[in-house]
């Protein structure tokens, strides 16, 4: 059976991190290991929501596993609160990515604002840390910060083809670029393979609505796609039709929440685009 091992947070309500990367990886057939970051009664765009650090557990936790001798087939990092946390992430990918996919997706701001809490010294040591995946997957706020260009909400083809190439440069083989639009109508992702000079991309229609924590759910869907042996192409289409789907669900129910969206009602969807082997 495939492992992966995901760090982030733990928002207990929220649907977004952890609580969004265990059920999906594992509804997708693989054995989800994760290294939980911090617990918080919410994520960060409640007002007023508690946090409670848990760094020093994750070296102690890495050393445990290392005595056991575990591996995974990939490393995937979400949300990371602190310097120390970016650390203790390279420091995973050194002792248990090795041989593994290694992804990256930095999140830490959208809509053209850092997350409460961070700060542009935190985008620059986050560039770092996405020097050292496979694959990095911000959106196009993210990956302003992490280039420390301007934001813009208005882009052409060979703007986005250029942001991927210097974030290609960061040192990751592969960029995937998430939430892009041309034209306001269709929505997906472009992404840049530097090995092979190529470009692939993919878009549906967009939803009316945009809901937090469709990066976590779309950088998940990736993961586990990949490490399921589907091509990049086809993990980048079955990332984005699932998020689609997630949020028709949810614009679906009335009375929806505006938190987070309705995946867990979209999981059958998602296990009929799996590779069955
Ligand atoms: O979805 C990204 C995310 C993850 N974890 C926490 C967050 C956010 C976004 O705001 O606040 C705690």
């Amino acid at each position: 059976m495939k492992k992966v091992v995901t760090m982030q947070d733990i928002s207990c309500v929220g649907k977004c991190s952890l609580t969004v990367a265990l059920p999906v990886i594992s509804a997708m057939g693989i054995e989800t290991a994760v290294i939980p970051t911090a617990v918080l009664s919410t994520h960060t765009m409640f007002q007023g929501f508690t946090f409670h650090d848990l760094t020093g557990e994750i070296l102690p936790i890495m050393e445990h596993w290392k005595k056991e001798g575990f591996r995974f087939d990939a490393v995937y990092t979400g949300y990371l609160g602190s310097f120390e946390q970016l650390d203790c992430a390279a420091k995973l990918f050194e002792e248990f990515g090795r041989d593994s996919l290694k992804i990256v997706d930095p999140c830490m701001a959208d809509n053209g604002k850092l997350y409460a809490g961070f700060t542009i010294e935190f985008a620059r040591a986050m560039a770092k840390l996405c020097a050292k995946a496979d694959i990095i997957c911000p959106n196009m706020t993210e990956a302003s910060f992490l280039l420390d260009i301007p934001y813009v909400t208005e882009y052409d083809e060979d703007y986005v083809k250029d942001v991927l190439k210097q974030l290609a440069a960061l040192g990751a083989r592969k960029a995937v670029l998430t939430g892009i639009t041309f034209d306001g109508v269709h929505l997906g992702a472009y992404a840049y393979d530097s090995k092979e000079d190529r470009y692939v991309s993919y878009f549906t229609d967009e939803e009316s609505q945009h809901f937090h924590g469709t990066g976590d759910l779309w950088a998940s869907t990736l993961c586990g796609a990949l490490v399921n042996g589907q091509s990049f192409e086809e993990a980048i289409a079955v990332a984005c039709d699932f998020v689609k789907e997630s949020i028709r669900l949810t614009l679906q129910e009335e009375g929806h929440n505006d938190y987070g969206v309705n995946f867990e009602q979209a999981i059958p969807y998602l296990i009929s685009r799996l590779h069955r082997q």
